[in-house]
C-alpha cells in the first residue's frame, strides 16, 4: 500500500510507535519556532529541564506577537528571549523582523522535515511541504532538548483540486469553502493533503494561506506536496538548495476524499464569530464597513499585499472605514517600498501598520463599540479583537480591500477588471534581522536576562485516586482558548505572570469564575464539544491549573489543548454519553472515583454529591501520559526521567 505525503515525512521521523490511525507515535523534531506570546514560557520550561544546547536541526524564536509595548514587560520578555536564544543556541529574530510563519516559510522551512511551534499556525510550513505542527510551549521545550514530539496518528482526508481560480477570488476563499464544509471541528484527528491539477495554479503564498488556514478545521496539519512550484519559490528566496521533491504514492490510501473546483469557488466570508459561519460576499452586499485589517500570517505575502495594492492604486478608501495593513515580514515591507505599491496603499489612505500580528491578536487596532471590521485573518472569534461587541468577518486581501473602498461588504467581482501584478523573479534577501546564537564556548558565561514580570511556574498538583471538586463553571460547544485565557495589549504582557493571568481566566464567559475557583480550591469544568480549539497557548492549561482546576469533563476536545491539558498534570475526560452534560449543574459538588484504575481502563465515575448521580466519563491515556499525569504533569515528569 503506497504512503501519503505526510505519511513519508512521519515514517522517516519515527522514533516510537507505530503508524496505525488512533495509536500514539512519537516523532524527531528537525526545526522548532516559538513566538514572544508564547516563548517566555517555552524557555523558561526549556531551562527548567536543564538542558545546556538545543539538539534540533535548527530552532528560531521569533518577536511578533507582544511589540506594543505600553510598559516594561514586553521589552523585558524581548530581552529574556533574546538572551536565552543566545545562549542556548538559537536563532533570535528581532522585532519588526516579521509574523513568525510568513518568515520561517520564506527564511527556513524545508520540504519534508518536521517543525513544531509553540503557535497554532504552524502548519503555515506545510504550504513548502514540511510536516508543521502547532505545539504547547512545554513540548516546544522538550523537543528542543531533542525529546520526541508524541501526536496521535492522524487519519488522512485528500482534498483534491481540480481547474483554476477565477479572476478576484484566491486561496482564502479555498480555506472558507473548506471550513464550509468540515465545520471547525471537522478536521480533527486528520491531516488534510491538498493534491489534484489544481495545486499547480497555486503558488507558494497561497498554498501557505490555505495550511495556515487549516488550522480552524481542528486539524492536526494541513500540506502540499513540493514540487517545482516550490523549487521556484526557493529559488527566488536564494534557497534553492533546500528544495526536495515530495508527492504522494499513486496508491496512497485516504480515509477521507473532498471535491473542489477552484473555477467554482466564489468570494467569501466568514461571519462573526466563528470562523465556519461562511457566507458568499453577493449575499452581504447591504452591510456597513467601518474597519478594515489586512495582514495577519493568513495574508500578508507580498503576492497578496500587492495585489491590495493595484487594486487600491489611484483610489481612495471610503470616509468611513479605517483600514490597516501589516506587511507579514520585513522583507515583504522592504519589496512593497522599493516597486512603491507602499506609497500606493499609504495614498489611498491606509494606516500602515509594522510587520506584526497585531490586530489579529487584539494588539491595537480595536474596532469601534459593535463595530464591523473585516479581517483577512483566520480567526474571528468574540472579544478577540479587543472589542467585546465587534462583528468581526473573515475575509480573502480582494474582498478587504474592495469593501475598504466602498465601504460596504462588497463582491470585489463588481470593481471590474481584477489589476495585473507581477511578481519578483526574486525576492530580496536580508537575514541581518536574524541574530545568531553565540559560540557553544562563548555561551556558557552568557547571562539570561530577567525581568520582574516573570513570576514562578504553578504547582504541579499530581492526579490522586478520587478527586473532589466543585463544578464552577458549565460551558457549551466550541469553547475556544480565546475564551479560556484571553490576549490582547491589556493581558498578553503578563505571558510569564500567571497569578495575575488568572484573574481573566474565562472572564468572556464569567468574570466571576476566577474568584470562585480560587475560593473552592479544587475545581473541575464541564464543557461541550470541541472544548480548547484554537490557540496553542498552554496558558490555557496552567492558569486553570493554578485556579485548582484538577479535570475538564467535556463532550470532546481540540488536540492542542488536550495535551497541554496533559503536560499541567489536568485530566481530559469525556463523557460517555453526552445527555450526561445535562444532568450537572454549576456549583454541584462532584467526585472522580477510581481515577487510577480509570486512566488505565479509559472509564472512570463521576460521582454528582448533589443528586447522588454516578455519571461515566472515558479517557484513553497512553502510558506515557498516565505517568505525566501521575508525575503531576510534563516537567516533573521530564525532569524526573532525565
Ligand atoms: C493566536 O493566533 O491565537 C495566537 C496568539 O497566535 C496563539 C498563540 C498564543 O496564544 O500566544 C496561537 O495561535 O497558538
Ligand atoms: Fe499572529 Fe494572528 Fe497568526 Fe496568531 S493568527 S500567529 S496572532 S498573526
Amino acid at each position: 500500500m503506497g504512503l501519503t505525503i505526510a505519511q513519508k515525512i512521519i515514517k522517516e521521523h519515527l522514533v516510537e510507535g507505530e503508524m496505525v490511525a488512533g495509536k500514539e507515535i512519537a516523532l524527531r523534531i528537525d526545526q522548532t519556532l516559538t513566538q514572544d506570546a508564547t516563548g517566555t514560557m517555552a524557555y523558561l520550561e526549556f531551562e527548567a529541564i536543564g538542558i545546556p544546547r538545543v539538539r534540533t536541526k535548527l530552532s528560531v524564536a521569533y518577536i511578533d506577537h507582544n511589540t506594543l509595548q505600553s510598559g516594561f514587560e514586553n521589552a523585558d520578555d524581548h530581552r529574556y528571549i533574546q538572551s536565552v536564544a543566545k545562549k542556548y543556541g538559537i536563532r533570535f529574530s528581532r522585532p519588526g523582523n516579521g509574523i513568525c510563519h510568513q518568515v520561517h516559510l520564506e527564511r527556513f522551512g524545508v520540504p519534508g522535515m518536521t517543525l513544531i511551534g509553540s503557535d497554532s499556525h504552524t502548519p503555515t510550513g506545510g504550504g513548502i511541504g514540511m510536516l508543521a505542527m502547532g505545539a504547547g510551549g512545554l513540548d516546544v521545550a522538550v523537543a528542543m532538548g531533542g525529546g520526541a514530539y508524541y501526536i496521535t496518528m492522524p487519519k488522512m482526508i485528500k482534498v483534491n483540486l481540480t481547474g483554476a481560480l477565477r479572476p478576484w477570488v484566491s486561496a482564502k476563499d479555498v480555506s472558507l469553502e473548506l471550513l464550509k464544509i468540515l465545520s471547525v471541528k471537522g478536521g480533527v484527528g486528520y491531516i488534510v493533503e491538498w493534491g489534484g491539477e489544481g495545486i499547480k495554479t497555486l503558488s507558494v503564498p497561497e498554498r501557505a494561506t490555505i495550511t495556515n488556514m487549516g488550522t480552524e478545521l481542528g486539524a492536526t496539519t494541513s500540506i502540499f506536496p513540493s514540487d517545482e512550484i516550490t523549487e521556484k519559490f526557493l529559488i527566488a528566496q536564494g534557497r534553492g538548495d533546500a528544495y526536495r521533491p515530495l508527492s504522494s504514492d499513486s496508491d496512497a490510501v485516504y480515509d477521507r476524499v473532498i471535491d473542489i473546483n477552484l473555477s467554482e469557488v466564489e468570494p467569501l466570508l466568514a461571519c462573526p464569530h466563528s470562523p465556519d459561519n461562511i457566507k458568499s460576499a453577493r449575499e452581504l452586499s447591504d452591510v456597513k464597513v467601518n474597519q478594515v485589517c489586512i495582514g495577519s500570517c493568513t495574508n500578508s505575502s507580498l503576492r497578496d499585499m500587492l495585489r491590495v495594492a493595484a487594486i487600491l492604486k489611484g483610489k481612495k478608501i471610503d470616509d468611513s472605514v479605517s483600514l490597516s495593513v501589516s506587511p507579514g515580514s520585513r522583507q515583504v515591507l522592504t519589496m512593497l517600498s522599493e516597486c512603491g505599491a507602499l506609497s500606493d496603499m499609504i495614498e489611498a489612505g491606509a494606516r500602515i501598520l509594522e510587520c506584526a500580528c497585531g490586530p489579529c491578536i487584539g494588539m491595537g487596532f480595536s474596532p469601534n463599540s459593535a463595530g464591523v471590521s473585516l479581517r483577512t485573518f483566520n480567526r474571528n472569534f468574540e472579544g478577540r479583537s479587543g472589542t467585546r461587541d465587534a462583528q468581526v468577518y473573515l475575509v480573502s486581501p480582494e474582498v478587504a480591500a474592495a469593501s475598504a473602498l466602498t465601504g460596504y461588504i462588497t463582491d470585489p467581482r463588481t470593481l471590474g477588471d481584477y489589476p495585473e501584478i507581477e511578481m519578483p523573479e526574486k525576492f530580496k534577501v536580508n537575514d541581518s534581522a536574524v541574530l545568531l546564537p553565540a559560540e557553544e564556548n562563548e555561551a556558557k558565561s552568557l547571562e539570561v536576562l530577567r525581568g520582574p514580570n516573570i513570576k514562578p511556574f504553578p504547582d504541579a498538583n499530581p492526579v490522586t485516586d478520587e478527586i473532589a471538586a466543585k463544578l464552577t463553571l458549565k460551558v457549551g460547544d466550541n469553547i475556544t482558548t480565546d475564551h479560556i485565557m484571553p490576549a490582547g495589549a491589556k493581558i498578553l504582557p503578563y505571558r510569564s505572570n500567571i497569578p495575575y493571568l488568572s484573574k481573566f481566566c474565562f472572564a468572556v464567559c464569567d468574570e466571576q469564575f476566577s474568584e470562585r475557583a480560587k475560593e473552592a480550591g479544587s475545581t473541575i469544568i464541564v464543557g461541550g464539544s470541541n472544548y480548547g480549539q484554537g490557540s496553542s497557548r498552554e496558558h490555557a492549561a496552567l492558569v486553570p491549573l493554578y485556579l485548582g482546576v484538577r479535570a475538564v469533563v467535556a463532550k470532546s476536545f481540540a488536540r492542542i489543548h488536550a495535551a497541554n491539558l496533559i503536560n499541567a498534570g489536568i485530566l481530559p475526560l469525556t463523557f460517555e454519553n453526552a445527555e450526561d452534560y445535562d444532568r450537572l449543574a454549576q456549583d454541584d459538588a462532584l467526585t472522580l472515583i477510581g481515577v487510577f484504575e480509570g486512566m488505565r481502563s479509559g472509564k472512570m465515575s463521576l460521582k454528582n454529591e448533589r443528586t447522588g448521580e454516578i455519571i461515566p466519563v472515558t479517557c484513553s491515556f497512553t502510558d506515557r501520559q498516565i505517568a505525566i499525569l501521575t508525575a503531576g504533569g510534563l516537567l516533573p515528569y521530564t525532569r524526573n526521567s532525565k
